[in-house]
């Protein structure tokens, strides 16, 4: 196999950058509680981006100290916190890793939201510096370390674009008989739909060089939509809780469904709803994230590719299943992105079924647990957060807004 699990020593200290967003909070939870040293570096920008938005998790989310400190309380279990901005505190991070000799990073500190990094100049710019730059320092700075990290990245299957290669998606890689009748391997296409989706496929580029250069170890996971709020760790205690996206540039559709059917409002699909997207619930995004750690790639080993997905949906079927179940109406909104209108897709995700996922699909009671959580907080909404602000181009936001 091209993994290399290693059984004598599957506990792992392990720096989440980006620990205190959506995926970070309850990874960090998880690998604590399955017996992982976790070290959380996070800049808390994302909190910042809500105060820009004027919007705020539907959950309230506890500063990240008290979620600290309620960790410890609830289980006796210490996780550091150290404020680095991973794009512009280069040292403070070589620092970081030298003190605390980690066996593995996971890269989760990215801006990730593709309305807000299409939303206007300031927003691309930003996306593409804090991105770029950012993972470009994590690999540069494990290099100048000189310790043998291994890093997990958050990727998306946004990278290969939807639809586009026709059959299956495969796992990173595609097979081609080169120039010259060679055959080789090389990395699927990228064919982005947005900025932020963009510099997914630039990382995965950074990663191929510091791979064949420095012979770091790198896998990277191409993760598709994530849904759910809470996970058995983060229900242990109210201070504990998920953020939970739902405003128009950070809410991802299958939350934003259910949030939008359990406050009584309608359902905003996007263009005709054809547009078929892969889904993972978030318990299992904290449990790939595990089996990717205790499964580092073997030296010498190109850049490990999964797709971390359970399923593939389509738009405009989600929100009819919701509707019909709890008796809410679907608005087909004008598209404010630029994609395709309808597109079928199928992706491999065999590694991660190899490493023991059983991966959790479309569950009745899951789906009703975030309807509920939404209803719970419902007072919290802000409803002018909810319709689309971000727009691909001018063009869509006249469509958009002139749409009855
Ligand atoms: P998030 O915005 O909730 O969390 C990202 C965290 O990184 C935030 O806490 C933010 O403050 C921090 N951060 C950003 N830039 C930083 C910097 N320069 N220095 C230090 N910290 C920084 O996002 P998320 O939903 O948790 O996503 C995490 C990762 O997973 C992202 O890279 C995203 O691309 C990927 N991903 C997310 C989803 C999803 O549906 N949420 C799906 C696929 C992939
Ligand atoms: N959509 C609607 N109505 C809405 C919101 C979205 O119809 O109210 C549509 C969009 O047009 C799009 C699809 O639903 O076709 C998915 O949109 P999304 O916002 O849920 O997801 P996306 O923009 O793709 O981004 C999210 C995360 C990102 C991650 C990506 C995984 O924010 O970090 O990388 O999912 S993937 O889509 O597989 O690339």
């Amino acid at each position: 196999s091209q993994f290399q699990p290693d059984p004598q020593d599957r506990r792992k200290k392990v720096v989440v950058l980006g620990g205190d967003g959506f995926c970070g909070w309850p990874t960090s939870l998880y690998l604590s509680e399955r017996g992982h040293d976790v070290i959380i570096v996070d800049n808390l920008s994302r909190r910042d981006i809500d105060n820009e938005l004027g919007t705020s998790s539907l959950t309230p989310i506890e500063p990240i100290d008290k979620r600290l400190q309620a960790w410890k309380e609830v289980t006796g279990r210490d996780i550091k916190f150290v404020n680095i901005d991973v794009k512009q505190h280069y040292q403070e991070l070589v620092d970081l890793l030298k003190k605390e000799k980690p066996d593995s990073i996971v890269h989760f500190a990215e801006q990730r939201a593709a309305p807000y990094s299409m939303k206007g100049a300031r927003q691309k710019r930003y996306t593409i510096d804090n991105n770029i730059s950012g993972t470009h320092n994590v690999l540069c700075a494990i290099v100048d370390s000189g310790l043998d990290i291994h890093v997990v990245h958050l990727g998306t299957m946004g990278v290969y674009g939807y639809g586009t290669s026709g059959g299956e998606i495969p796992e990173g890689y595609i097979d081609v008989i080169l120039p010259g009748g060679r055959e080789g391997k090389i990395l699927h296409p990228a064919y982005p739909g947005s900025l932020y989706h963009a510099t997914k496929c630039l990382d995965a580029l950074l990663f191929q060089f510091y791979n064949k250069n420095d012979g770091l170890r790198v896998t990277d996971l191409h993760q598709g939509i994530v849904w759910g709020t809470n996970t058995d760790q983060t229900l242990k205690d109210e201070r504990l809780v998920n953020r939970f996206d739902y405003d128009g540039d950070y809410g991802t559709v299958l939350n934003r469904f259910l949030m939008q059917s359990a406050l009584g409002i309608p359902l905003t699909v996007y263009g005709t709803g054809g547009q078929t997207r892969a889904f993972i619930h978030i318990r299992d995004t904290c449990r790939c994230i595990e089996l990717a750690l205790i499964n580092p790639p073997k030296h010498g080993q190109p850049v490990e590719i999964l797709n971390q997905v359970a399923e593939t949906l389509r738009v405009r079927d989600l929100a009819e299943m919701i509707a019909s179940k709890t008796g809410g109406r679907v608005a087909y909104l004008a598209n404010p992105r630029q994609e395709a209108p309808e597109n079928e897709l199928e992706v491999s995700n065999r590694k991660f079924r190899i490493l023991g996922l059983d991966p959790i699909t479309l569950d009745e009671g899951l789906l009703e647990e975030v309807r509920q959580i939404a209803a719970k907080y419902s007072h919290r909404c802000k409803a002018d957060s909810v319709m689309p602000k971000s727009f691909w181009n001018t063009r869509r936001a006249v469509d958009c807004l002139t749409q009855p």
